[in-house]
């Protein structure tokens, strides 16, 4: 029985990184919209009217809860359960050294909570702390970081609705940033825009293109090449920006004189025909712009394939200027700020490398340690702690990640979650409760004040409507006194708002923002200290690196991670719009319809005929990492050979099927290329 009391208060969809404002509404017991910086008219997508159901949802965790003997999770105090969490890290840390322990921090919690949470891992002495923007945009914010100087949308929403010219790679806007896609991209498509959508699926984004190239998964690079070579060919190089603003055409327009137009479009599995009407419909727009997604950023050749994006834009003179860049949705609600407070393993807080000992200093001063506190050596990401657990990992603290079904090879991940002290800080009990040795009942959106940082670098505030439920605690206080066990620091901050002063002064790209002035607007990064405001469009004079030039790369295809036999298929995964990542919060729903779509593999009709599989018969999806059972829709809004299945369910898996082979440099691992077997599922 809930007797808490809930009050309307001007807050932001805890969901995607639209960052849509929203608030309690009484008459319906749901959420609603406000007129948010972001959707001004109050609009809304349907996981935002139901994101109140994770608030008062009966399944809440409502008190801490210890391991016992037994192998059950038991009610405890929360002196208890923290008691438990310092003898077991201070035990690790006594032992292996602090590098032994490992934190999670969360994209779908508050700036301030990120910034504690990293705080804590630094100050316990250890570079050991990433969150999922790992496993979403790493590779983005590599390659953009490298040419640009910034992994951030170089644009904003509302001047992207001046471009010319869309081009939406491996992002599916209008499932998964519903807002941006139906108040700033159709807006701007019915007044002209042409859009261009490369993806292996016609989806409901693909629905209002004008081009549409359904690329086989992980052939993007000899695509992007192809196009960049039209544009060569066709003269639509804008050569004073070229030669202003960039560095090594030489060597760029050799290798593209090179490329074999029809070859490499076969080989991306297009029609050459319909790559150069797209290649020219790009070149030739006066403003055109790049919307990046998940299709390109999650393969092992992840950052290669954004630096092959990246040469387009600076071909074309398509970067500064409004209407234009180059784009990454963002995942969670504050994926953007999560990285931008430094929980990441190689970062300090605002992008200063760990390396950096003019950062470390800067930090150390402003934390009251000596510099040679804060370790220099950058952490393991996310994906390769799983792969330490029990090796060199002894502990972990996951804060808001449910990496029992989110992380690659599933198989191996839950062996290894096994093998270490598990700390689980969460709302909900999740797949990965079940290997926690201590859960920490936390806080939901509506539950806490604090800032976000959504898709297009708006800083915005968070509001309470209410109290957690039960015995559970606000995030913010559980860090602190996480804080307060593991390091000698008192992590004494009487309110979010102390913490963000703190993180303004430590985070150059938010310096000079202040709490109070954010009200129901936003303030946007860069906010340089002295200004009195952020900047929209970047790299107008200069990039965000300082230098005025960035360089053209010579991008080479990678073959995919997994050999392809004749007998297979490839899978690609993704999301539908009711569901939620890993469905954790969203599957609880009683708003949203259960895993509408999202537990069935769609598969071509030629390739289903094949098989002798009907649709909606039971098909057996294997290889040799795992094997799952599932429903078939068979579709040719597919393309022939691929097969797609979403994340959001614990039943089937199919982060059972995905392999962790990383990135070399973002160590994201390939969610949208495993060779698969499919064959109709015996009944027996
Ligand atoms: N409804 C909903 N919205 C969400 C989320 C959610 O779970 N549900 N999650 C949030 C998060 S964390 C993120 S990161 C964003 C992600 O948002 P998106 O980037 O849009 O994510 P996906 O649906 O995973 O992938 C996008 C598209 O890539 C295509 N694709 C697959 N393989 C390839 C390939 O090799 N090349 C190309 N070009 N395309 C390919 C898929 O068919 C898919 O349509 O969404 C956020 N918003
Ligand atoms: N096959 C495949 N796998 C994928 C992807 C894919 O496209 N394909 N995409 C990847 C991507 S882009 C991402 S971002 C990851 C997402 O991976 P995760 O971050 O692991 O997924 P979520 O479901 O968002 O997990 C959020 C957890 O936090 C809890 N939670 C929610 N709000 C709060 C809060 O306010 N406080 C606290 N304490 N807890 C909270 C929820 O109950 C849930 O258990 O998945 C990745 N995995
Ligand atoms: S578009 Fe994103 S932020 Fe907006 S309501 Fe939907 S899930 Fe929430
Ligand atoms: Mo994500």
């Amino acid at each position: 029985m809930d007797d808490r009391t809930h009050e309307p208060a001007h807050s932001i969809c805890p969901f995607c990184g639209v960052g849509c404002g929203i608030e309690y509404a009484p008459a319906s017991g749901k959420a609603t919209g406000w007129r948010g910086p972001v959707n001004r008219k109050g609009e809304v997508c349907p996981k935002g009217v139901a994101a109140y159901d994770a608030v008062t949802s009966d399944e809440r965790l409502t008190e801490p809860l210890i391991r016992g003997d037994d192998g059950d999770l038991h009610p405890a105090s929360w002196d208890e359960a923290f008691d438990r969490i310092e003898r077991e890290f201070t035990a690790a840390r006594d032992q292996y050294g602090p590098d032994s322990c490992y934190f999670m921090a969360s994209s779908n919690c508050t700036n301030e909570e990120n910034y504690l949470l990293q705080k804590v891992a630094r100050v316990f002495g250890t570079n050991n702390v990433d969150n999922c923007a790992r496993l979403c945009h790493s590779s983005t914010v590599a390659a953009m970081s490298a040419r640009f100087g910034a992994g951030a949308m170089t644009n904003t929403l509302s001047d992207l609705m001046e471009a010319d010219c869309f081009l939406v790679v491996g992002a599916n806007p209008a499932v998964n940033h519903p807002v941006i896609f139906r108040s700033y991209l159709l807006p701007a498509i019915k007044q002209g825009t042409t859009m261009i959508h490369v993806d292996p699926r016609a989806t409901d984004t693909t629905e209002a293109a004008d081009h549409h190239l359904p690329v086989k998964p992980g052939y993007d690079i000899p695509l992007l090449n192809a196009m960049a070579a039209v544009i060569v060919e066709e003269g639509l190089v804008d050569a004073a920006f070229v030669t202003e603003r960039t560095t090594e055409f030489g060597p760029l327009k050799q290798f593209l004189a090179e490329v074999d137009v029809d070859d490499a479009a076969e080989q991306a599995g297009v029609d050459p025909d319909d790559l150069r009407a797209a290649a020219r419909a790009y070149g030739e727009a006066d403003a055109a712009a790049i919307f990046t997604g998940m299709g390109m950023s999650q393969h092992h050749c992840g950052t290669a394939n954004v630096h092959a994006l990246l040469n387009l834009a600076l071909l074309t003179g398509n970067v500064g200027k409004r209407g234009a860049g180059v784009n990454p949705l963002r995942g969670q609600n504050n994926v953007q700020g999560a990285g931008d407070v430094g929980a990441l393993p190689s970062v300090l807080p605002g992008y200063r490398p760990v390396t950096d000992a003019d950062a470390r200093a800067d930090l150390a001063e402003e934390w009251g340690v000596e510099p040679s506190a804060i370790p220099s050596t950058p952490g393991l990401t996310e994906v390769e702690a799983t792969h330490e657990m029990g090796e060199s990992v002894h502990a972990c603290y996951v804060f808001g990640e449910n990496p029992a079904v989110t992380e690659p090879n599933q198989t191996r991940v839950r062996e290894k979650l096994d093998e270490c002290f598990l700390v689980v800080h969460d709302i909900f009990p999740s797949e990965t409760t079940v290997f926690a040795d201590v859960v920490l009942p936390g806080s939901a959106w509506a539950e806490k004040d604090g800032t976000v940082t959504n898709t297009d670098r708006q800083v915005m505030r968070m509001r309470p409507n209410t109290t957690p439920p039960g015995d559970a605690r606000t995030d913010l206080a559980i860090i602190q006194e996480l804080g307060r066990r593991l390091t000698d620091d008192p992590f004494e901050y009487d309110s979010p708002a102390r913490v963000f002063a703190e993180l303004t002064r430590v985070a150059p790209i938010y310096g000079g923002m202040r709490y109070d002035d954010i009200g129901d607007g936003s303030l946007r990064w860069p906010f340089p200290a002295g200004a009195d405001a952020g900047t929209d469009v970047l790299h107008v004079d200069r990039f965000e690196n300082g230098s005025r030039t960035a360089q053209l790369r010579v991008v080479e295809h990678v073959a995919p991670a997994d050999p392809v036999t004749d007998d297979d298929l490839v899978l690609t995964t993704g999301r539908v719009i009711e569901h939620f990542n890993s469905g954790a919060v969203t599957r609880r729903s009683d708003t949203l319809t259960r895993l509408r779509g999202a537990g069935t593999l769609q598969i071509h009709p030629e390739d289903a005929e094949s098989r002798g599989i009907s649709d909606g018969d039971t098909v057996r999806v294997e290889n040799d990492r795992g094997s799952l059972t599932v429903a078939t829709e068979v579709t040719p809004a597919i393309r022939r050979g691929t097969v797609f299945m979403t994340f959001h369910d614990d039943d089937p898996l199919v982060n059972v099927l995905t392999g962790d082979t990383l990135d070399p440099e973002a160590k994201i691992p390939e969610y949208k290329h495993s060779a698969v077997r499919v064959e109709v599922e015996p009944c027996n």
